[in-house]
């Protein structure tokens, strides 16, 4: 009940709604409206009351509800089926449990702090609460497995529109899976896959937005490599705002961009938006360490370094990590 009186509230967004309307389409007495406006007071939301006219909610906050997030959701797919929660140890973790109990697709886990938020190569990823979009999606691509790096491609261009419509962000991709903006990261992606021989079961898309974080929330081991929208802008943002632009940038390509022709458009935009294409980089994997030209991405997802002893080298993103020949990127 709390949720579907939210939900008129958020519908009516600025401007009133009585108490007697809401008690009708609900069937809950007017007293036990009052109480659930004095519920939602408690948590941050902003409503005017008047005893003529009704209920105005003025002003959502930052919280992850899933009545405010999926509130003019613009998607077919993604985010129709939701757990947000107040903590988590990974949201990939706990989508995978979900994926393996027959989650549909477009399931999405959101958490406001994750205690073991995951990066690639068994990194840590930081996810202090409040201020940060910590998310996995469930997605059921038809593709074979090898085709599997679509998935991090398409969340990368996605991501790159999402921060440009919602936060005039010019951001870039480095290659596999940062979104970096001036030098520094911004998002991450992990992709997590179970396949058989020929089909993909499921595939968890873990994406992590550093939306409100300031310099001091980052650890200092990770201070001089990361950003957030709120450092690069210099103001913060809801963060219902950019999860929205999100889910629905990632679900416009996820439903037109998957087939061959249009992945190859994609490609292109992904190239674009590279930040270390045409650069020298510095490889490192568990066979060493080389520095070289970065020269291509190619369709299945590998990237191609000509190395300084001029061997074309084709790398795979589970296997190594690169870095700007001076720098991070
Ligand atoms: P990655 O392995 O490319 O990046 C991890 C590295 O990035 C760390 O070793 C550290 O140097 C740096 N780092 C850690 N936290 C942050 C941060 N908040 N901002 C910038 N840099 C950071 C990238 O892996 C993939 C990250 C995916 C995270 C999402 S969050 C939701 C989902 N759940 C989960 O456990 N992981 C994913």
């Amino acid at each position: 009940m709390r949720d579907a009186v939210l939900a008129i509230l958020l519908e009516n967004m600025d401007r009133y709604v009585s108490g007697q309307e809401m008690s009708r389409t609900l069937g809950i007495t007017r007293a036990a409206v009052w109480k659930y406006i004095k519920l939602f007071e408690n948590e941050g939301y902003l409503i005017e009351s008047s005893t003529k006219k009704g209920y105005r909610l003025k002003h959502v906050p930052d919280v992850l509800d899933w009545v405010v997030l999926t509130n003019r959701l613009n998607t077919t797919v993604l985010g129709k089926n939701m757990e947000c929660h107040p903590t988590l140890a990974s949201t990939n973790a706990r989508a995978k449990e979900l994926a393996l109990g027959g989650a549909p697709e477009g399931t999405v886990v959101i958490a406001e702090e994750q205690s073991g938020g995951r990066g690639r190569l068994g990194r840590r990823w930081v996810s202090p609460p409040g201020k940060g979009i910590w998310m996995s999606i469930i997605l059921k691509p038809k593709l074979p497995p090898e085709k599997v790096p679509r998935v991090t491609v398409m969340t990368a261009v996605a991501l790159i529109r999402a921060l440009k419509h919602a936060a005039g962000l010019e951001a870039g991709i480095k290659w596999p899976n940062d979104i970096i903006c001036n030098g520094k990261k911004l998002c991450g992606i992990l992709a997590e896959v179970n396949a058989e021989p020929d089909i993909i079961n499921y595939a968890i898309v873990g994406i992590g937005i550093n939306v409100n974080l300031s310099a001091d929330d980052f650890p200092e081991e990770i201070e001089n490599i990361a950003t957030s929208i709120k450092i690069e802008t210099g103001r913060e943002f809801s963060r219902r705002s950019i999860f929205q632009a999100v889910l629905e940038s990632m679900e416009e390509i996820y439903l037109n961009s998957f087939n061959d022709e249009n992945f190859e458009r994609l490609l292109r935009d992904y190239r674009a938006y590279s930040v270390i294409l045409g650069k020298r980089i510095s490889v490192v994997g568990s066979a060493g360490e080389f520095v070289g030209k970065a020269i291509d991405f190619a369709e299945d997802g590998s990237l191609l370094v000509q190395s300084d002893d001029g061997r074309l080298e084709k790398l795979w993103a589970g296997d190594v990590s690169i870095r700007g020949e001076k720098g991070y990127v």
